[in-house]
């Protein structure tokens, strides 16, 4: 068995950022437009009026300030409230493996080793674009490499579960390295007509190199010093959208096609799940968690990662102890925990710990305890 490092990491971010400010002034005008269209209903109580959005309910309920997005221009337009992407013809990438190329050049360029040496690609992420030919495969043949690749979804926690699936191939001999990619267009299956959700999400691709401890650089990534994944079934956060949907047409276009969640539900029962994980995890590598230097932690609610760093730490978190990036991307799903590793890695000495981890639907959990080489 060998030992597997993550030896790089890439971030792709999409130029056009959108902020509550601007997100929320669309939102208020398609409100204000279907309240006044619907005004004789809504007086005689048959249609319920609806509520406008503010960012002062953002910011304090979720910590989100901004996002980065694929396609600014839909998304304020309150007549279409959606991303405008063309379609490709099939001879040009597609948008998705494009994203998850320009991060992992960056990844691989970090890597500073041929793209040529990686076995395996793995795209994990919330979202695929089609349903086949795989994005992974489209991946590994803009990036010239040889060997397999493949589409894994685990919603949020898609990158945690690609980071051990990638480790176990390293371990085992069937890759000698892996790359990982987890591009997200979040607002392509955001409802923004929901202000219950309209502002949770953002766009973004990251990338992760695995390798086996002997190929890799002696002072150089991190070691993996242990991978464990959860699941455990919930209907709190849904998304009905798919391939059987043309049997049933009578379904097409209704609210749960798109991203649907119980928010609160959520919120009560990923902390505790979460944060025991951590701790047994911990304690099952004989690690002490108030010893961690840094917790890269998925990136949906700032008050989600405030709890779960208490209970693992013991205490309240510093800023820097506990990476927060979801005040300018969002929630980017499988890429948060990720930008959180790739953006704020400084300053770890040899030896020094941190934890990376998601959570997400499913319920689905992932955690990968690491070590500064
Ligand atoms: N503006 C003003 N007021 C609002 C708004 C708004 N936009 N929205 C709701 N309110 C009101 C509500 O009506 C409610 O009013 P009242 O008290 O009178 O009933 C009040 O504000 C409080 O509402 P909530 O209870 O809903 O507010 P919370 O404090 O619970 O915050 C959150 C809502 C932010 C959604 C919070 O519950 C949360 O973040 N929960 C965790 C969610 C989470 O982590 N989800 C994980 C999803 S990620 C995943 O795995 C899916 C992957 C798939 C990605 C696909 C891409 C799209």
């Amino acid at each position: 068995m060998h030992h597997a490092v993550i030896a790089a990491t890439g971030l792709y971010t999409p130029p056009q950022s959108l902020s509550n400010e601007e997100l929320v002034e669309t939102f208020n005008t398609y409100v204000a437009r279907h309240n006044e269209a619907n005004a004789d209903a809504i007086a005689a109580g048959a249609v319920e009026a609806l509520q406008p959005s503010s960012p002062e309910f953002i910011v304090k309920a979720s910590g989100i300030r901004s996002r980065h997005v694929v396609d600014k221009s839909g998304l304020i337009d309150p007549e279409l409230m959606r991303p405008v992407i063309p379609e490709r013809p099939n001879e040009e990438i597609s948008v998705l493996a494009e994203m998850a190329v320009n991060a992992a050049n960056q990844a691989i360029a970090a890597w500073g080793k041929p793209a040529s040496h990686i076995d395996a690609v793995l795209c994990a992420c919330s979202n695929m674009q089609r349903a086949y030919p795989a994005i992974a495969i489209e991946v590994q043949q803009a990036l010239g490499i040889d060997g397999f690749a493949f589409d894994m979804n685990v919603a949020c926690s898609s990158a945690t579960f690609g980071i051990k699936t990638a480790a176990d191939y390293v371990a085992t001999g069937s890759a000698r390295a892996v790359l990982m990619v987890n591009p997200e267009i979040c607002s392509g299956h955001l409802n923004f007509r929901d202000r219950d959700s309209h502002f949770i999400f953002g766009d973004v691709a990251t990338a992760v190199v695995v390798e086996r401890a002997e190929d890799a650089d002696e002072h150089g990534g991190w070691d993996i010093l242990g991978s464990r994944l959860k699941t455990v079934f919930s209907n709190n956060i849904r998304n009905n959208f798919g391939f059987l949907n043309r049997a049933a047409p009578e379904g097409i276009g209704k609210a749960d096609k798109l991203f649907v969640q119980e928010g609160r539900k959520v919120f009560r029962e990923v902390v505790p799940m979460v944060s025991e994980m951590i701790l047994e995890h911990a304690h099952d590598l004989t690690l002490d968690p108030h010893g961690l230097k840094r917790m890269w932690l998925h990136q949906a609610n700032i008050n989600m990662n405030d709890m779960i760093g208490r209970k693992v730490l013991g205490r309240d978190p510093t800023p820097e102890e506990n990476v927060i990036i979801l005040d300018e991307y969002a929630n980017t799903s499988s890429a948060g925990s990720i930008i959180a590793f790739h953006t704020a890695n400084q300053g770890f000495a040899p030896g020094d710990t941190g934890l990376i981890c998601s959570f997400g639907a499913g319920y689905s959990a992932g955690t990968v305890f690491v070590r500064k080489r």
